[in-house]
């Protein structure tokens, strides 16, 4: 295969051909990313950080455009996919001031002056899924190049549309050839390429966990550093004590966002028994006020699947379930060819059931009531996974326990906020390796060497 058609979620329909590179064309990209990095490694890091708000300005310019073509390539809402293209935007801006603080430390030691010095790798591969193509490659290359590193990516073969055209946009903006390079191309193929060929000395992955294990193998044969952000099964723990009414008004927005294809989807609500009933009464207004129409209106609060693929995955897991609640699809005929399924609640009573325990990527989420708190705290911790979670309580001292408690990265506290560029964001178990974003992430794009010079 040498090209891959990019099709509409929202309606099947083609949106362009995109070439698929080879290896020996993600080698010769590769050689010219290496062939970059001497002079990007010694741009000076004010002026370093003056061209990436210069790209974080053109990106702005041009958020309407890159929006809209999310909406074409990834079936988002056009409201998320403003989002998106403004997160890229702001990622730039806040790493933009990194490259003057990639401060070394002075260590106290006997006989002379320690010190270390935060030295970029040298060429970074990051490897991007398709359900969030523009921020989560700018998790990766912002602070990558702000730390002088150069970046290949490889978007997937779904979505490559808008990671092409910011790789167009840095160009513009001044960021040097060769410094920033996108390679679309077959995970097998460029993914595997970035993991094997010694001169990309660390592999960002995010996208599933069977994925992310085979990287991680290959990873150490060269002793690689790589970055893992894998699947999640992240519960919403629901307490008798909490606004109920928020609880349940919010709990959609947790799930069904971006049709259920995010690694923190709360995709198992748990429920204290005791308001159980009055709580899925109130799911289901919130579920069937959700507006799952054309992406492209600002009112869209969901769109389609990515593929017809992942709709037959993700109608399989309700296959024999108990639906307690389900939402629509736009009935337009305009939609017919397009990837949809409705927001879904399932009732839960069995923790081996498949739609419990797998990742399901889709608007499905499963609802099991508990008794106590430990119930809560084993039940949300019964998994592989460890993204993320909210816990829904007004006592503050169950909402600390329970968060200490909670095996996962990122959780929130009658929120179910989950990734805010200002905070490390990453998984516990399978859930991944390593932490992105936060003020330390240019650190994992970086190797501290330490030096000793003798007094004497
Ligand atoms: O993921 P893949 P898929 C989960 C989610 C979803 C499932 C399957 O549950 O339903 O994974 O999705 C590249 N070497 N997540 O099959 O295959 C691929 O080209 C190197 C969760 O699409 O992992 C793409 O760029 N790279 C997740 C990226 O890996 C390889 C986001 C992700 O694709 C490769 C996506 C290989 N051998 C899926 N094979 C999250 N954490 O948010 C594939 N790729």
């Amino acid at each position: 295969m040498t090209s891959f058609t990019v099709l509409n979620p929202a309606t099947g329909g083609v949106v362009s051909e995109v070439p698929l590179a080879s290896v020996e064309e993600t080698d010769e990209l590769i050689a010219r990313a290496q062939a970059a990095f001497p002079a990007w490694r010694d741009v000076a890091p004010a002026d370093r950080g003056r061209l990436l708000r210069a790209f974080a300005r053109v990106v702005d310019e041009h958020l309407e455009e890159l929006a809209e073509l999310e909406v074409r390539n990834a079936g988002h809402t056009i409201g998320n996919a403003r989002w998106e293209a403004g997160n890229v935007r702001d990622v730039l801006t806040y790493y933009a001031a990194a490259p003057e603080r990639l401060f070394g430390r002075q260590i106290p030691v006997p006989g002379g002056l320690d010190v270390t010095f935060r030295e970029p790798l040298g060429v970074v591969g990051i490897i991007v899924p398709w359900n969030f193509p523009m921020p989560i490659a700018g998790w990766g290359f912002a602070p990558a190049l702000a730390a002088g590193n150069c970046v290949v990516l490889k978007p997937a073969e779904l979505t490559p549309l808008t990671a092409i055209r910011l790789a167009e946009l840095a160009l513009e903006a001044g960021i040097p050839e060769g410094v920033f390079t996108v390679i679309p191309g077959a995970g097998p193929v460029v993914g595997e390429r970035f993991v094997t060929h010694p001169g990309v000395r660390k592999v960002c992955f995010t996208g599933s966990t069977a994925v992310g294990k085979r990287i991680m193998a290959g990873c150490a044969d060269q002793v690689k550093r790589v970055t893992l952000e894998l699947g999640g099964k992240s519960a919403n723990i629901v307490f008798a004590d909490a606004d109920i009414a928020k609880a349940a008004a919010t709990a959609p927005y947790a799930v069904f966002d971006n049709a259920g294809q995010d690694c923190c989807a709360r995709s198992r609500i748990l429920v204290e028994r005791s308001v159980h009933d009055e709580f899925l009464s109130a799911l289901e207004t919130a579920v069937q006020g959700v507006k799952v129409i054309d992406p492209t209106s600002p009112e869209a609060e969901m769109g389609p699947l990515i593929s017809a693929g992942q709709r037959d995955r993700v109608l399989g897991y309700l296959d024999g379930a108990e639906v307690l609640i389900r939402g629509a699809v736009p009935d337009d005929a305009a939609f017919a060819g397009g990837f949809w399924v409705p927001p879904t609640v399932v009732a839960a009573s069995d923790v081996t059931a498949p739609v419990w325990r797998e990742e399901v990527f889709g608007p499905v989420v499963a609802v099991m009531p508990f008794d106590t708190e430990d119930d809560a705290v084993r039940l949300a911790n019964d998994t592989d996974y460890g993204l993320s979670g909210s816990i829904f309580t007004r006592d503050i001292g169950r909402a600390l326990r329970v968060a200490r408690g909670v095996e996962a990265g990122n959780l929130s506290v009658n929120s179910h906020s989950s990734v805010r560029y200002w905070t490390p964001f990453g998984g516990f178990k399978q859930s991944g390796l390593g932490r992105e974003l936060g003020p330390d992430a240019p650190h994992a794009f970086t190797e501290e060497k330490n030096v000793f010079i003798a007094h004497d």
